[in-house]
């Protein structure tokens, strides 16, 4: 390891939908976070390292900040939010271009009292129809708070991703790299093989019931290069499971292999995936449940 090395954590906030876990993945070359176009895909905290030269800048994802926690699973996600911010080194704050509401200003107040400086990243520029409208829009952002940066950026076509690292970068304190060099997240094969099956549950199901699933893995083992994984889907009524099934079996086979595509670019190797679903009533309003499946962290 070279002298000088520098190595914080970086959280990344925002409302629901507006591209945190899609900018971690682009920034880290891999898909660590789960992405889809609904809001709330991303329930858990995850850490997505990247190490480079002399830098290690550690990622963290977070569900987004929602206004409203009526539910269990909302009150949870909103702790797992604000939580991972307390100790980072750099906060950046991700808005949709052209698009603040009132939502983005609930997020700037639970940041208010964070000592980290918060660069806002103005994402989505590919949709941005006339850039003529950008500069007022910036001028206007650039009141709300005195922000350490304003990048404007598209995660998705990674658009500027070099200029927000260079400002994430020179914000990190010099210290030693906190994680092997290789590793790029704290989370196990085992929860990623479970979040590659919920991605593709809320990628798939319509506006039905992507809120009510839950994935549990049940077995993770590999014999003769072979991973033989089975995983759980988890349903509030029996309706949704006649829906997760699909048609003579049809959405949850496609569910099966494009999750296993997935799991397989994980683990490098191939991959057997069995999925039962099973109906578990009103877990999403339960918090006890929810601990025991891995939502208190
Ligand atoms: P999160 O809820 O903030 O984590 O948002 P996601 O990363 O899950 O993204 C929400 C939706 O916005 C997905 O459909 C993404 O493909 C889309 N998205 C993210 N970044 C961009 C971008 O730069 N441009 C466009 N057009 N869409 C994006
Ligand atoms: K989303
Ligand atoms: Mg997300």
């Amino acid at each position: 390891m070279a002298d000088n090395t520098r190595c914080g954590y970086v959280a990344i906030v925002g409302r629901p939908n507006v591209g945190k876990s899609t900018l971690m993945n682009h920034l880290l070359g891999q898909k660590i976070s789960i992405t889809s176009r609904k809001p709330q895909t991303t329930r858990h905290r995850v850490l997505g390292i990247k190490t480079e030269g002399d830098v290690q800048a550690i990622y963290v994802d977070t569900p987004g900040i929602h206004q409203q926690e009526p539910k269990a699973i909302n009150r949870m996600m909103n702790r797992a939010a604000t939580g991972s911010v307390k100790d980072v080194d750099v906060i950046v704050m991700v808005v949709d271009a052209l698009k603040w509401n009132e939502g983005d200003d609930h997020v700037l107040r639970k940041l208010q009292s964070n000592r980290a400086p918060v660069i806002l990243a103005i994402n989505k520029l590919d949709a941005v129809e006339d850039k003529a409208d950008l500069l007022p829009h910036i001028e206007m952002l650039s009141a709300k708070r005195e922000f350490a940066a304003i990048v404007p950026i598209s995660a998705l076509r990674n658009r500027q991703l070099d200029q927000l690292e260079e400002e994430i970068n020179r914000r990190l304190p010099e210290s030693e790299f906190f994680y092997p060099e290789d590793q790029v997240t704290d989370r196990s094969m085992r929860f990623m093989a479970a979040e590659a099956v919920r991605e593709k549950l809320m990628r798939q199901l319509g506006k039905e019931l992507p809120y009510a699933c839950s994935v549990e893995i049940e077995e993770f083992e590999s014999a003769n290069n072979v991973w033989h994984i089975s995983a759980l889907i988890l349903v509030e009524k029996a309706s949704q499971k006649r829906i997760v099934i699909g048609d003579k079996g049809d959405r949850l086979r496609k569910v099966g292999t494009e999750a296993r595509q997935d799991i397989e670019k994980l683990l490098d190797a191939k991959v057997m995936l069995k999925l039962w679903v099973k109906v578990k009533s009103g877990w999403s309003d339960d918090e006890r449940a929810l601990r025991s499946l891995g939502y208190d962290d």
